[in-house]
């Protein structure tokens, strides 16, 4: 109907997701990027990094001043880290489900954190916690150009429009 029709901007909605260095030298790259996959979310970026203290004091801003900050940066620059740019329906909200509660001693069973991390300090990955956040560090940690614009073969069955 035209209700739904009409409703076809959250669609594109975008998110940042990382897998931070303890992620990476775990080997659960492929583990994580199934689960985007699986839940009907497409993948529009795709680098492998190292980040720089630089980076991350834009990415952490309102962290910088915490006791743990410093502990915190030594943790995202200890080794490489895989960013990632998922697209679809709501997928801040749901991503942040995906992936659990910061302190993964809350994070539920299922959840990424609650599957594969035990500690607040090394907890795997990184998602974007609002629609506002996710577009600041898009732009912080992407290229337009590193960003591709396609649409899944299986669009008309994830979405009705
Ligand atoms: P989020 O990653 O779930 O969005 P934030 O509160 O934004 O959570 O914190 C960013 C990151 O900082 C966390 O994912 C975690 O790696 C780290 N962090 C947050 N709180 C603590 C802490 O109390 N001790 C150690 N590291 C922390």
């Amino acid at each position: 109907s035209a209700r739904y029709n009409s409703n076809t901007s959250g669609v594109r909605e975008r998110t940042l997701i990382a897998v931070k260095p303890d992620g990476v030298h775990r080997r659960l790259i492929g583990q994580i990027i199934q689960r985007f996959e699986m839940r009907g979310f497409q993948l529009v970026g795709l680098k492998m990094l190292r980040v720089s203290e630089e980076l991350l004091s834009q990415h952490y801003t309102s962290l910088c001043k915490k006791p743990f900050y410093p502990s915190l940066l030594h943790y995202m620059t200890s080794g490489p880290v895989v960013a990632m740019v998922w697209e679809g329906h709501n997928v801040v909200r749901s991503s942040r489900m995906l992936v659990g509660d910061t302190n993964p001693t809350q994070a539920l069973p299922g959840t990424i954190r609650g599957d594969f991390s035990v500690h607040i300090s090394r907890n795997v990955i990184h998602a974007s916690d609002s629609v506002e956040v996710a577009q600041k560090e898009i732009a912080l940690w992407f290229q337009s150009s590193e960003l591709i614009e396609w649409e899944c073969c299986d669009h008309d069955n994830l979405y009705e429009f």
